[in-house]
C-alpha cells in the first residue's frame, strides 16, 4: 500500500497579481509533491486563495467592480502563473466556492452547538491591511507589528472562539509532537512569546463588513477571514459534505508549508478548531523564512515587484524554480534579485549540469555517432563515481525528509561535479586516439551517461521541465526512483537523441 501525503500551501490573498514571494512557497511545496510522488508516494497537493475579506471589498471598491469580479480576474492570473511555473496541484480552492462557504457555516455551527462559539463584544486594535487584531502589548511602537501601519480601535458586537479552553491541551501537543512546529526556533516563539502569556479568546466574526461568509443563524455577521481561511484545508478533501472521501483518505494533513508570519495562525488557531472539532491536528507546520529585496519585504502592499513571468521568460522555468529551492536554506530569509538569479543558473545550471550532458553527448556522438555501449572495461577510478551514484537516492530521501532541499539538489549536483571531474582524469579524447583503447572509451561514456541518468532521475521533482529534455537527448524512459537501486539500468546500445543546449550562459547585468 502507498503511503498517502497530504501537503498544503497557504491560500493567498487574491488582492493583487503574486510576486515571487508566493512562487517560492508553491515552488518549494511543488517540489516535495513530486518528489513524494516519485518516491512512491499517494500525493495530494492542495493550493488555493483567501478571498474574503474588508481589505478585498475595499479593493474592489476602489477599483469600481464587485469583488466577486476582483478576485476571478487575479484568480485566472494566479492560475495562468502556476501553470508557467509547472505546479502540479491536485487541487485549487477558493473560499468563494460554494462547497467551501457551506463547510465553513457548518463548522462555525458546529462550534456554536458545542458551546466553544460565544456571542460577546468585541473592543480591540485592528489592523484593515492585515487583517489582523493586536492587543496593546503586540504592537510596535503603538503600530501593527507586521506591517508598521496605524491600527484602529473597533468596539463591535462579534462572536468569539474559546482559544483559552483549549490553551493546556495546545501547549501538552506541542510539547509532545517535537516534529509539530518546525524550524525549532519558530515552536519555541510560539511557545514563549503568544502560548504561555495566555491565550485570549478570539474575535471570529464581523459585523463592519459583508465581503465574507454569512454567519446562517445571524446573518448581519460574516465569519472572520482566518476561521474562513483555515477552513480550506478540509473543506478541500469534503470534511462535513456526502463525499468525504478524500478526507478520510488524506487527513490530518502530513505538512502545512507557510511563511514565518502565519505560523502562529496554524499552530494556534488551527489546532484549536481542529480540537474544538474532535479531529486530528496536522503533522507538521513548517514556517519558512521570507525572500527580501534589499534587506526588505517583497510586498504587495508595497509594490516593489515584477511579475515573476518576467524573469520566467527572460531565464526559463527552471531557472526560476532552481533559484527558489537552491539558493536559500529553507527556513532561512534570503535575498532576491536578478544578479543572484543570474549567477545561480549561470554556476550550476549552466556550467555544471548543462555543460555536463552537452560536453557528454557531443563526445558519443563524435566517436561513436552517439551510440552508448556498456563494454564493462571497468578501472578503479570507476568506482568513486558509481559509488557516488549508487549513495544518492539515500542522501537526497534523508535530506528531503528534514525538509532541507536546498542540501538536496546540493547531493545531486555533488555527482554532476564529479561527472565533470570523471571527465578531467579520464581525459576521452586521449582515449580517443589510441585503437586499443575504444572499449574502454566506451564504458567511460557508458559510465557518465548512466550518472547523468542517476542525478536526473532524482532532478526531476525540481527541474521538471529540464530533466524531460534530458531524458529525451538521453533516449531513455527508465526514469522511475527504483531504477536508481543498481548502476546500470540504462539500456546498452542506445543511440543518444541530438544534445540541445539546456541552459545558456546569461551575461550579468
Ligand atoms: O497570509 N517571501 O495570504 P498572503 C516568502 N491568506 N514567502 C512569501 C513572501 C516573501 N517575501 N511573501 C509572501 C495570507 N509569501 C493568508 C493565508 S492560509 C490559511 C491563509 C508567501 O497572500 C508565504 O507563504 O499574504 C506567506 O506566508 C504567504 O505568501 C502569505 O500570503
Amino acid at each position: 500500500m502507498k503511503n498517502k501525503f497530504y501537503i498544503t500551501t497557504p491560500i493567498y490573498y487574491p488582492s493583487a497579481n503574486f510576486h515571487i514571494g508566493h512562487c517560492y512557497t508553491t515552488i518549494i511545496a511543488d517540489a516535495i509533491a513530486r518528489y513524494r510522488r516519485l518516491s512512491g508516494d499517494d500525493v495530494f497537493f492542495l493550493t488555493g486563495t483567501d478571498e474574503h475579506g474588508q481589505k478585498i471589498q475595499k479593493k474592489a471598491e476602489e477599483t469600481g467592480v464587485t469583488p466577486q469580479k476582483y478576485v476571478d480576474e487575479i484568480v485566472d492570473n494566479a492560475k495562468d502563473l502556476w501553470k508557467s511555473l509547472g505546479i502540479s496541484y491536485d487541487k485549487f480552492i477558493r473560499t468563494t466556492d460554494k462547497e467551501h462557504v457551506e463547510v465553513v457555516q457548518k463548522i462555525f455551527k458546529k462550534l456554536y452547538d458545542k458551546g466553544d462559539i460565544y456571542k460577546g463584544e468585541y473592543k480591540g486594535l485592528y489592523c484593515t491591511p492585515c487583517e489582523s487584531f493586536w492587543t496593546e502589548t503586540q504592537l510596535v511602537d503603538g503600530k501593527c507589528p507586521d506591517c508598521g501601519r496605524e491600527v484602529n480601535e473597533v468596539t463591535e458586537e462579534a462572536y468569539f472562539f474559546k482559544l483559552s479552553k483549549y490553551q493546556a491541551k495546545l501547549i501538552e501537543y506541542i510539547e509532545t509532537h517535537p516534529n509539530f512546529i518546525e524550524p525549532e526556533s519558530r515552536k519555541n516563539e510560539m511557545i514563549n512569546n503568544f502560548i504561555k502569556p495566555g491565550l485570549e479568546d478570539l474575535c471570529v466574526s464581523r459585523t463592519s463588513f459583508n465581503w465574507g461568509v454569512p454567519v446562517t443563524f445571524d446573518d448581519k455577521h460574516v465569519v472572520y477571514v482566518w476561521l474562513d481561511a483555515l477552513s480550506n484545508y478540509i473543506s478541500a478533501l469534503g470534511y462535513l459534505t456526502d463525499d468525504d472521501s478524500l478526507f478520510k483518505k488524506y487527513w490530518p494533513a502530513d505538512l502545512h508549508i507557510v511563511g514565518k508570519e502565519i505560523v502562529r495562525f496554524h499552530t494556534i488557531i488551527w489546532p484549536i478548531m481542529l480540537m474544538a472539532l474532535d479531529l486530528e491536528l496536522p503533522k507538521q507546520v513548517f514556517g519558512h523564512g521570507w525572500l527580501v529585496i534589499n534587506g526588505g519585504k517583497i510586498s504587495k502592499s508595497l509594490g516593489n515587484y515584477k511579475d515573476p513571468r518576467e524573469y520566467i521568460e527572460t531565464y526559463g522555468v527552471d531557472a526560476v524554480r532552481y533559484f527558489a529551492l537552491r539558493e536559500v536554506p529553507f527556513g532561512n530569509d534570503g535575498n532576491f534579485s536578478e544578479e543572484l538569479l543570474i549567477s545561480r543558473t549561470n554556476a550550476d545550471l549552466a556550467n555544471i549540469l548543462g555543460n555536463l550532458v552537452n560536453r557528454t553527448i557531443g563526445m558519443a556522438n563524435k566517436y561513436f555517432d552517439g551510440i552508448i555501449e556498456n563494454t564493462n572495461v571497468c578501472e578503479d577510478i570507476d568506482n568513486n563515481l558509481k559509488d557516488l551514484a549508487l549513495s544518492l537516492k539515500n542522501k537526497v530521501d534523508s535530506n528531503m525528509n528534514n525538509l532541507q532541499i536546498s542540501d538536496a539538489l546540493d547531493n545531486i549536483f555533488e555527482l554532476f561535479r564529479a561527472c565533470n571531474k570523471y571527465i578531467d582524469d579520464t581525459m576521452p579524447w586521449v582515449l580517443a586516439k589510441d585503437e586499443t583503447k575504444q572499449d574502454r572509451l566506451k564504458t567511460v561514456l557508458y559510465n557518465l551517461i548512466e550518472s547523468i541518468r542517476f542525478g536526473t532521475v532524482l532532478l526531476q521533482a525540481f527541474i521538471p521541465t529540464t530533466t524531460e529534455k534530458i531524458f529525451n537527448q538521453l533516449n531513455t524512459n527508465i526514469i522511475d526512483f527504483n531504477s536508481l537501486d543498481k548502476f546500470g539500468y540504462y539500456k546498452s546500445n542506445t543511440k543518444l537523441n541530438n544534445p540541445e543546449v539546456l541552459f545558456k550562459r546569461i551575461e550579468a547585468k
